[in-house]
């Protein structure tokens, strides 16, 4: 029979106290993530909670053409796994890809004027919400094809290798995208060719109206496929940013060192209806309420809190955030829509084409 380990933790030695070890709270906030990477969490969640709200105001103003796609509820998947990655990585994700975007630092200014169409937008407001692209951000654009951008994560990973650059793709995706060729096909051709990338499957339990269970063979869309390709099964807690950070840090190291591809499978759930059009109806009550109640921002606040973060310190960073949002807002409704000088930048012609020579 195996020895019983010793469970006891040591107590803290006198010598330790004096050098100031942390213990308690204070001890969990300074574990392996950290009290500044914590802070910096919270931040991008109300970042990308705040401007959602305030884009859902700004729709409702039909100051928003179209429609948009909002990932209120979601947030800590994008926040989680922006912390864990470095400057010149590579985001690949889908039309709901503000809060991926929004993670790798592209201003607010330049999102919300996007998303209204205006000259200070980061497309200089001819892309829109579905086409989101920051490249001097990394984030290399926003696909509305289901899982169309899974192979061109590949392909951007398969660069990296090339060029030896450490360079990680990170490629979120729905978990409508597990029922199409290009996600089996991306994944294979990653695990052979062992490439620097990062599949994150964002499992909010529906694909527009359906649920994800009646059309597909498996519980988990993602994991349990995983090992057809020979990888780990990775499922996460979506709501939970710093357990998504754990797990994404894990993956992106791995990649960066030359150990392939992940799939991780975060489980999350969008708030609201698929896009401003759909009132999501559809969905019982209950498990709406269910999932408000884990909600990833008041979780994440709470956690601060009882690790020792002053009230102060929370609330400074909200009153910041929600400061920035409102300068930001007025600087993109007061910038105009693009001229039509604008109309053929960001296209190939000028983007230089020798690279095809
Ligand atoms: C190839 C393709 N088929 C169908 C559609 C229409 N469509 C738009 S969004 C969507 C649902 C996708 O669901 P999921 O991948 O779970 O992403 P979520 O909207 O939940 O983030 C579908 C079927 C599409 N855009 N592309
Ligand atoms: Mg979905």
């Amino acid at each position: 029979m195996a020895k019983k380990a010793k469970s006891k933790a040591p107590a803290k030695s006198k010598a330790a106290a004096r050098r100031g070890g942390k213990s308690g709270a204070s001890a969990r906030l300074n574990d392996d993530i950290g009290e500044a990477k914590r802070l910096q969490m919270y931040q991008m969640l109300l970042e990308v909670r705040y401007l959602e709200n305030r884009a859902n105001d700004l729709f409702m103003q039909n100051l928003v053409k179209g429609t948009i796609h909002l990932s209120i509820g979601m947030e800590a998947v994008a926040a989680g796994c922006g912390a864990a990655m470095a400057k010149d990585d590579y985001t690949f994700c889908t039309y709901r890809g503000h809060a991926h975007t929004m993670v790798r630092g592209a201003p607010m200014t330049a999102v919300l004027g996007e998303l209204m169409g205006r000259e200070c937008g980061l497309l200089n407001g001819k892309g829109g919400s579905m086409h989101l692209t920051s490249v001097e951000h990394g984030a290399m654009g926003s696909y509305a094809i289901i899982g169309a951008h899974l192979p061109i994560a590949v392909g951007a990973a398969w660069s990296a290798q090339y060029r030896g650059s450490g360079q990680v793709s990170v490629c979120f995706f729905g978990d409508g995208a597990t029922n199409i060729g290009a996600f089996h096909e991306a994944l294979n051709m990653a695990v052979i060719w062992k490439l620097p990338v990062v599949f994150v499957c964002e499992n909010n339990l529906y694909m527009e109206y359906t649920p994800i269970a009646d059309v597909t063979a498996v519980e988990h869309p993602a994991a349990d496929r995983a090992s057809a390709y020979g990888l780990a099964e990775i499922l996460v807690d979506g709501n939970d940013a710093d357990a998504v950070y754990r797990t994404a840090l894990k993956a992106i190291e791995t990649a960066r060192a030359g150990g392939g591809p992940s799939l991780i499978e975060a489980k999350t759930y969008r708030h609201l209806g698929h896009s401003r059009a759909d009132p999501g109806t559809y969905r019982p009550e209950e498990e709406i309420e269910a999932w408000k109640k884990r909600d990833p921002i008041p979780m994440y606040r709470q956690r601060l809190l009882d690790f020792g973060v002053k009230d102060g310190v929370v609330s400074g960073i909200e009153e910041a955030v929600m400061k920035a949002l409102d300068i930001a807002t007025e600087e993109a409704k007061a910038s105009p829509t693009p001229g039509l000088e604008l109309v053929d930048t960001e296209v190939w012609a000028d983007g230089g084409s020798s690279w095809r020579n």
